[in-house]
């Protein structure tokens, strides 16, 4: 009897799933690829339920006979386990991102006289409305707030994308992009405190009040999925941050960052060129356990900001710093730096490694971009944050357009690197 194979990738069965078993049952004994937690996070959806779970729903599905693993994008190990004489998928993966999988896996089992088996897409209003349900799932405060932890569990470096806005937030949830074979997206998003300031033409200084920060974070998980990273500044008083604490536990943010500052905070690039005023161990350390104390939910995550590099204070500084702010309940550490050169960054990493092994670690490569995020993963980094490039990239684009249509009083010449009217009026979903 022949064998055929196709990987699932969803936590819900509808007929577009059916059809596919079907289909493959024609060809041959079915076996089903379940993809794993970890492959499913870089290459489609966060999963809703368990790996466990997603198993025992493919088991349970008549027609099936048996399930595997696949735990990588590229078919290569679960061909070589499976030696399928048909792999089984529909037909969207003839076309953008996942053809390069396709092209592969059709090499792969040619080599040995297997076959590709294309099923046209199953695509009614049904199975539209389970997709949308199942995002909508995604969305709830109480599903987005737990996602940083899990994913903190599941891959080895967490990477986060500024947002600012509904647009920006919406590209970080949806740009996937194919490189040698391997599909691969952002994780999470980082509301800056400087990019939602500059997107108000206003400085860095805490001068956005949190109700105005909160408008930016509705905006944002109005139409996006992914978890949040909120830039809490220093968080202000004590007795104010409790408050924030709570209030960003309901939206379902997943992590706020306060930075171990007082008085009037500048943007942290600025180093020792501005006054700026680091708060002593033990000021900080009781807002941090004020919001360990008023926190709710156990998903939600303070993660506490040292600035002693930035502010010239010494590693030492720092580490006693990162010490202290784990006792007093800290969930995570972000050291930051601005020098280009990422030596201290990782030496502070290597250092506070070698005697906490658990705290997650964060970093903002914007000086030091010159580093890989598998070296910061290899230094016990576990979450990256790239913290403005989208505002950096978009604001001289903008501003270039500004001039040339001054310059020539007309639009023409700036055509060539607009996107089109077609594309823009159709860049937000309809419902
Ligand atoms: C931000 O993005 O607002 C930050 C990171 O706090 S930095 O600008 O590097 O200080
Ligand atoms: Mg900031």
């Amino acid at each position: 009897m022949k064998t055929a194979y196709t990987c699932f990738c969803t936590d819900v069965i509808h007929d577009g799933h059916l059809n596919i078993i079907n289909e493959t049952k024609k060809l041959g004994r079915v076996v089903v690829g379940a993809l794993s937690d970890k492959t499913l996070i870089r290459f489609n959806k966060f999963p809703t339920i368990s790996q466990e779970e997603r198993i025992k729903l493919y088991r349970s599905l008549e027609g099936v006979d048996e399930v595997v693993i696949q735990d990588d994008m590229m078919y290569d190990d679960v061909i070589t386990l499976v030696h399928p004489d048909y792999v089984v998928h529909g037909d969207n993966w003839k076309e953008g991102p996942e053809k390069t999988i396709r092209d592969h896996v059709e090499e792969l089992v040619k080599s040995y006289g297997g076959e590709v088996v294309d099923v046209p897409y199953t695509y009614n209003e049904k199975v539209k409305k389970i997709d949308l349900q199942l995002r909508e799932k995604l969305a709830m405060p109480e599903y987005r707030r737990k996602r940083l932890r899990q994913l903190l569990e599941m891959t080895p470096i967490v990477k986060a994308m500024e947002a600012h806005s509904g647009l920006t937030g919406l590209i970080v949830e949806k740009t996937v992009v194919e490189h040698e074979g391997k599909l691969d997206q952002f994780d999470a998003m980082w509301i800056s405190s400087l990019c939602d300031s500059t997107a108000k033409g206003k400085p860095d200084i805490e001068l956005v009040d949190m109700t105005s920060r909160f408008r930016t974070i509705d905006d944002i998980t109005e139409v996006t999925t992914k978890p949040i990273i909120f830039d809490g500044d220093t968080g202000g008083l004590t007795e104010h941050f409790v408050y924030t604490v709570r209030s960003l536990e309901k939206m379902g943010v997943s992590a706020v960052i306060i930075e171990d500052k007082t008085g009037l905070k500048k943007n942290s690039l600025f180093g020792t060129e501005v006054e700026q005023t680091q708060a002593s161990i033990e000021d900080f350390s009781a807002k941090i356990a004020a919001g360990k104390k008023a926190q709710l939910t156990d998903d939600f995550m303070i993660i506490a900001r040292i600035e002693s590099l930035i502010l010239e204070r010494g590693m030492e500084d720092a580490l006693n710093r990162a010490r202290a702010f784990v006792k007093a309940g800290a969930d995570g550490i972000m050291i930051h730096s601005r020098k280009k050169d990422p030596a201290e960054i990782l030496e502070f990493c290597d250092k506070f490694r070698s005697e906490d092994t658990k705290t997650p670690i964060v970093v903002v490569p914007s000086s030091f971009n010159t580093i890989t995020e598998a070296e910061l993963a290899d230094h016990g980094v576990n979450i990256v944050i790239y913290a403005n490039q989208l505002t950096r990239s978009a604001f001289p684009a903008m501003q270039k357009t500004a001039e040339d249509i001054l310059r020539y009083h007309r639009a023409k010449e700036v055509d060539d690197r607009l996107m089109s009217i077609k594309q823009i009026i159709t860049l937000i979903d309809e419902l």
